[in-house]
Order: C-alpha cells, then structure tokens, then sequence
C-alpha cells in the first residue's frame, strides 16, 4: 500500500483506487477491471466527487424497486466485490435480494475469489456458481450471457453496477427492470436502465444500504431520462463554476 498523507484534497479517491488495486492483487478484480476504474475517476472528478441531488433521487427510486421487487437479484462483478463487499450483503438483507455473480471476463479463479469475499463478508447463498442450475440469456456474447436459472433468469429486479451496455438491452429485452450504477450519464447501460443512480458505487451503496431500512413510499415522479438529463446539467454546472474560478 501506497502512503496516501491524510490532508491530500482527493484523498478518497485515492483510497478508493488503492481498494480496487488490492482486489486486482487477490484476483477479484479484472485487468480491465482497473480501466473501467478509470473511466469512473474521470467522470466524478467532473461531478465533484460527492453525491448529487439528481443521484439521491434515483437512490431512494431504486430502494423502493429493490423492496417491492417480486425476485430481485444483486448482480456481482470484480470491480463491485473489491469496493462494496459488506455493503453488498447488507442491501440484500434489507431487500431481500438474491445474490449472483456474473462476470464479463467470467474465469473460475476469479468466481472462486469473489465468492471467498462475499462469505467473509456475510452471504449465505450466492447464485451464478453451479453450472447445472445456468442458462443461457440470448442477446449476449459475452460470458455474462450465463445466468443462473433461479437467479437473474427468473427476476423482476436486476442490479447490475458498473456494467457493459449489451447485458442491459438483453435483461431489458427480457422484461426485467434493472437499476444500474454508472459515473457516466453517456453510457448505454445509463441511458438503458430504468434507473440509473449517476454516483461512485462506493459512496452511493451506502445510502442505498440505509434508504432501503427505511419505510417507503413510491416517488411517482421518477423519470430517468430526465433523470439523466440533471446530472448532465449538475456536471456542466460544475464545470461553469471550476471554468469561473480558474
Ligand atoms: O468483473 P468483470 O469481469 O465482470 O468486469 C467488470 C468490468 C467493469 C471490467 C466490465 O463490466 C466493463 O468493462 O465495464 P465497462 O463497459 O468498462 O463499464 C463500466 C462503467 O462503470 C463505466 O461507464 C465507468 O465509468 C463506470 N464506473 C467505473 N468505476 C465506477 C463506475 N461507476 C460507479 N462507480 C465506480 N466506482
């Protein structure tokens, strides 16, 4: 580990890469994994590394989904695993969520690692890992394609973070309303969900982990096309604000 002095001003995310490296180190997280991290930085950079307004509407939209949802499924992936393990089996409490891995650059090593995490950190059944209970969702060609038949196959509700733009249009296709976390408010996966919380994963699964304990009511107002369009709006408006400054 690097060491980060405690005044530095980006200080979290500095912690939040060094979080993503040590996954890579203990085979969670794909290579690719660090680019996709990447990416991620840049744009909340330009949202100001803190939790927008926009991004706290959809949190408490996607608390309500996740709570009224039939068969929900919290959908894992490397980069999810290395930053939100706790968080990730506390929202299943809360939801009651089954949850699946699913991996785009699926190999066994890397399953068998963030399964050790998710025990670690509480799960008692993780779906995605017995080949005789997967099927195939059509639509895909990537590893992600494989799905477990009482997992993401059979739900109403899929939370996918931090995912690849095809597997959203194939659940969609398949008629499952899915609630994504994306920094980028330009990615396919964004502007396909249904709801699309525009945050870093590590900051927005805590308040999605304590808006789901609580009793909710339905936002009828929810859009997430306009939605999307505020955070792109918040960016700019960031943006204006840092152009003035300068
Ligand atoms: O673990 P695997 O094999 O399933 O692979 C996972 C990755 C992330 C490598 C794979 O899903 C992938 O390649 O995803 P993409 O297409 O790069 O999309 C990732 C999206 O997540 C991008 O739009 C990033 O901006 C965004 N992102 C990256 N880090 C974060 C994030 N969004 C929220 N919080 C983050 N910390």
């Amino acid at each position: 580990m690097t060491l980060i002095p405690k005044s530095h001003p980006r200080l979290n995310s500095l912690l939040i890469r060094e979080k993503l490296v040590k996954g890579f180190d203990d085979n969670l997280v794909a290579k690719e994994g660090l680019l996709a991290h990447g990416r991620g930085e840049a744009f909340d950079y330009l949202i100001g590394e803190k939790t927008s307004k926009s991004a706290k509407e959809s949190i408490k939209a996607a608390a309500f989904m996740l709570k009224n949802a039939k068969n929900s499924v919290i959908s894992v992936n490397g980069n999810f695993a290395a930053l939100c393990p706790k968080e990730i089996i506390q929202l299943a409490k809360n939801t009651n969520s089954k949850i699946e891995v699913n991996l785009f650059y699926s190999n066994e090593k890397r399953k068998k690692a963030i399964t050790k995490i998710l025990k670690k950190s509480g799960a008692k059944e993780i779906f995605g890992l017995n080949k005789k209970s997967s099927i195939k969702l059509l639509g895909i060609d990537s590893a992600r394609r494989i799905v477990d038949k009482n997992g993401i196959f059979s739900a109403d509700v899929v939370l996918v973070p931090l995912e690849d733009g095809d597997r959203t249009i194939a659940l969609k296709k398949a008629k499952k309303k899915i609630i994504t976390f994306d920094l980028n408010p330009l990615s396919r996966t964004a502007e396909t969900a249904d709801i699309t919380i525009v945050d870093n994963v590590t900051r927005a699964m805590k308040l999605l982990v304590s808006e789901s304990k609580k009793e909710l009511k339905k936002s009828s107002k929810y859009n997430n096309k306009k939605n999307l369009k505020v955070s792109i709006l918040e960016i700019n408006k960031n943006l204006e604000r840092r152009a003035k400054n300068a």
